[in-house]
């Protein structure tokens, strides 16, 4: 049975792949609905005429007259509910919600619910892994891959759902067994009036959630919490109790829970001190939702890594290339360039530039001085990242990939590394990061 009264009237608006997951869940329940989206022709919209050709669809402009016809509007993540039309409607009356709101008052598992600034799709997979090799029947998606309300099913016996700050702003309660923000960093400045809006839409995971998980490392993790609410924490530093992290001992490195070691750090095929964090909360996620410390730890021997996330590429006249073209944002190619900088003998190049969001790149100043040889820069910021390294590195100026690609080769010497980490989305030159990094490995494996 539905949890939405049928006899009310509902408008999804935006027709992308939340939309369309809408739109099969409110017809699978025979909800009446119309749906409107801001483009002239949203990617779903064929799809939407074929099989839902009775559903009233209006595309273009959003027209609060026709808004203010429905009692819920279900928006979108990639509408801001900033949005003046929303705001009118939501003015008078109608109430906003989102995909995650519907999704977590139809769950019937409980729920690990996974956001933060950078990390969420490496550590939502390896929960996801750790899930099933206990044996649970486990559903992975959100934000990553499958949209949430396709997930439900009455067989699964945990959700584990990564959510983006655009999934949370239209979510008014969760009611996750446990939920966590692995770290806050700027990301989505276009769309936010400052990090605190940011930080407060990451936040709303938190509502109703019966155990927290904090980053010990970042202040800005921390939920206010009720008194006697479980919080496990995770951080590079030793643990205490309910804590993860690394103790060594006799000169070895070792994940850590409490006083007990778990595994060697040596261990994990993923490199970079940034994936010890991530290792790290997985273990306190999955701990915090009974998975046996067995499964979780063979889950993370075997895991090597995300494709686009620092993903080594090859080696070539002994320099290595890595793919990080999923560093959209500043926080993400900082863990690159200090995970590896820190790690080896030689220096990067890096490969940066692309569309900042309205970032601010002076944060990348000190480990760039400190870990790079050279910069190469391209896409529509390459300017603003320039003015924001000043002159502590030398920087290259390109127009294509395949010029940033010859470039770095240029400048790397033997036991350097080339690194495509952009610390910015992709959408000036490419369709997406995947393209970019697509693009990245494929044109480093074919050099001679
Ligand atoms: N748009 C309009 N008008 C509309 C509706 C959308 O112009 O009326 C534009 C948006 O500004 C955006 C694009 O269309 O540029 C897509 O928006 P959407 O809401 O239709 O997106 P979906 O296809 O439903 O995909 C969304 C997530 N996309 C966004 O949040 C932008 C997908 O995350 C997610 O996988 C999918 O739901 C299923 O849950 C992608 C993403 O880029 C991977 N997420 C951002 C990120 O990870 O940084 C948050
Ligand atoms: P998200 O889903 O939050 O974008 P991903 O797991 O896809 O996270 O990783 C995105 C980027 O963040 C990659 O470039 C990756 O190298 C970087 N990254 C991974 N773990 C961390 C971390 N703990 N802190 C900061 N950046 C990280």
């Amino acid at each position: 049975m539905s949890l939405i009264a049928s006899d009310h009237f509902r408008i999804v608006v935006g027709l992308g792949k939340s939309g369309m997951s809408l739109v099969r869940f409110l017809a699978q329940r025979g909800v009446s609905f119309a749906v409107a989206d801001t483009r002239e022709n949203p990617p779903e919209l064929a799809t939407l005429r074929r099989d839902y050709p009775q559903v009233e669809v209006r595309c273009g402009e959003l027209d609060v007259e026709f808004l203010c016809r429905a009692d819920e509007l279900y928006v979108s993540p990639g509408l801001a509910l900033a949005t003046p039309a929303l705001q009118a409607a939501a003015a008078r009356g109608v109430k906003l919600s989102g995909d995650i709101d519907l999704f977590a008052r139809n769950a019937k598992a409980p729920i690990v619910a996974i956001s933060g600034s950078n990390a969420k799709s490496t550590v939502t997979t390896l929960v996801g892994e750790m899930a099933a090799a206990a044996g649970k029947r486990v559903a992975v998606g959100g934000n990553l891959g499958t949209p949430a309300l396709d997930l439900l099913s009455d067989d699964i016996e945990l959700y584990v759902m990564e959510l983006s700050s655009f999934q949370l702003e239209t979510t008014n309660h969760l009611g996750a067994e446990v939920a966590t923000v692995l770290n806050v960093s700027e990301d989505h400045m276009d769309r936010y009036s400052g990090l605190p809006a940011y930080h407060l839409a990451k936040h709303r995971i938190f509502r109703g959630a019966r155990q927290v998980v904090v980053n010990r490392q970042d202040a800005l993790t921390r939920p206010l919490m009720s008194e006697g609410q479980p919080c496990w924490t995770f951080g590079l530093s030793a643990p205490d109790f309910k804590a993860f992290g690394l103790r060594e001992e006799n000169g070895e490195k070792y994940l850590a829970f409490e006083f007990q070691n778990l595994m060697p750090v040596r261990e994990l095929k993923v490199r970079g001190a940034h994936n010890q964090a991530n290792a790290l909360a997985a273990l306190a996620l999955g701990h915090a939702v009974g998975l046996p410390f067995d499964a979780m730890l063979s889950s993370l021997r075997n895991f090597t890594g995300l494709e686009h996330r620092c993903q080594w590429v090859r080696e070539l006249d002994g320099v290595s290339y890595y793919n990080d073209s999923k560093a959209t944002n500043v926080g993400a190619a900082l863990a690159a360039i200090e995970g590896l900088g820190m790690d080896m003998e030689g220096k990067l190049i890096l490969i940066a530039g692309g569309d900042g969001k309205g970032a601010d790149f002076s944060g990348l100043r000190d480990s760039v001085a400190k870990y790079c040889r050279a910069v190469v820069l391209m896409g529509r910021d390459a300017g603003l990242i320039a003015d924001a390294l000043g002159d502590g590195v030398p920087q290259v100026r390109v127009e294509s990939l395949d010029e940033a690609i010859a470039q770095s080769r240029a400048l790397a010497q033997p036991g350097d590394a080339v690194l495509l980490s952009p610390a910015c989305a992709s959408f000036d030159m490419f369709k997406n990061y995947e393209e970019r990094g697509q693009l990245f490995a494929r044109a480093v494996e074919v050099l001679a």
